[in-house]
């Protein structure tokens, strides 16, 4: 375990810093730099005024604006009681990885969800459907953003794989979880807020296997349901919660001791304008303030990974089982390969 604590130190002290800030750079890098000082050390950075050109950042302030543009357009809308939507949740006396009820609506009823205008109470809705949604269901505003980042293709080799829009109030909530991909995450209106962990930090985050379940809405009834999957599937997740509420905090703080007692996370705020650079296989966590009319829209490029001698070495350390994390009340370690696509 000491060793794994020196790698932490070491990775801050060689490249990261450690004052669990975003390096932030206050316009576009070259392709050069930033896959010198970025891409290449797996490091974090915020671009401000990346985006300033986008017509996006004026027009998509106007609900009016975005009603007439997807008039005609259904979107993915997925529905929790309370926001975590891919998070653990209780379910008959221990945790289980719940997934949204997702339902396909027009636009405009969606975005009436969302900003809580006819929303009961128990429902929270997040439009954050992961497949490329931004150029299928959300077509008609194409034109309102750059269809890549330019000196992220450059740097990168390649054109994104996906484009995904996400809209959100201020519950909806991202739990901690890790993608295999290059990320450039771009907030148009209202702001994120992003916890940062390394990805030679996996120790901390304490993955496990959880078993999958599903939340259903009842219309009719305004009552979700969480049933587990049948057949039983498992789903290895981040344990940690780093805001628990103030029921579950001594819970949070000694069955985690690793992430509540280590270093802090890097953690960053996101505004319009504003482009994140998060690297592959690190861990996030995601918040939102919405703007005035209460929603956080944010678009982001997702970019292949190269699975090269960097990812190696992280499964192998992930695979290296620490004695002394001690789990009572935890399912057991994961050892193989973790993605967050569940
Ligand atoms: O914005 C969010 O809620 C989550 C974003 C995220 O997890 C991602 O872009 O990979």
């Amino acid at each position: 375990m000491e060793e794994i604590e020196t790698l932490w130190k070491e990775v801050r002290e060689l490249s990261l810093g450690d004052s669990g800030r975003v390096d932030r750079l206050e316009c576009p890098p070259t392709p050069l730099q930033f896959l010198r000082d970025f891409v290449c050390q797996n490091k974090p950075c915020i671009i401000s005024n990346a985006t300033l050109h986008w017509p996006a950042l004026s027009s998509w302030t106007h609900d009016s604006y975005l009603t007439g543009a997807l008039s005609s357009a259904d979107v993915s809308l997925h529905l929790t009681p309370h926001g975590q939507a891919d998070a653990l949740v209780p379910l008959d006396g221990s945790l289980c990885f719940s997934s949204a009820h997702v339902q396909r609506m027009p636009f405009t009823e969606a975005l009436g969800l969302i900003t809580n205008n006819e929303s009961p109470s128990k429902l929270v809705a997040y439009a954050q459907q992961q497949n490329n949604c931004f150029l299928s269901e959300y077509s008609a505003l194409a034109a309102d953003c750059d269809p890549h980042i330019p000196w992220a293709s450059e740097a990168l080799g390649c054109l994104p794989d996906a484009v995904n829009m996400w809209i959100g109030n201020h519950l909806s909530t991202t739990s901690f979880h890790k993608d295999h991909y290059e990320n450039l995450y771009a907030v148009v209106t209202g702001q994120k807020h992003f916890l940062l962990l390394p990805p030679t930090d996996v120790h901390r985050m304490y993955i496990r296997m959880y078993p999958a379940a599903q939340y259903s809405y009842s219309h009719a009834t305004g009552e979700f349901t969480l049933e587990l999957e049948k057949p039983d599937r498992y789903v290895p997740w981040c344990s940690v919660d780093p805001y628990p509420s103030p029921e579950d905090r001594d819970k949070q703080l000694s069955n985690f001791p690793l992430y509540f007692d280590g270093p802090k996370p890097f953690s960053c705020t996101l505004n319009p304008g504003d482009i994140l650079y998060l690297p592959s296989m690190w861990f996030h966590h995601v918040r939102q303030s919405p703007d005035s009319r209460g929603r956080t829209i944010a678009v982001n490029y997702w970019y292949d990974m190269q699975f090269d001698i960097k990812y190696a070495y992280f499964n192998f350390l992930q695979s290296i089982h620490c004695l002394s994390i001690k789990t009572p009340t935890l399912p057991v370690t994961v050892h193989e390969d973790l993605d967050s696509d569940a």
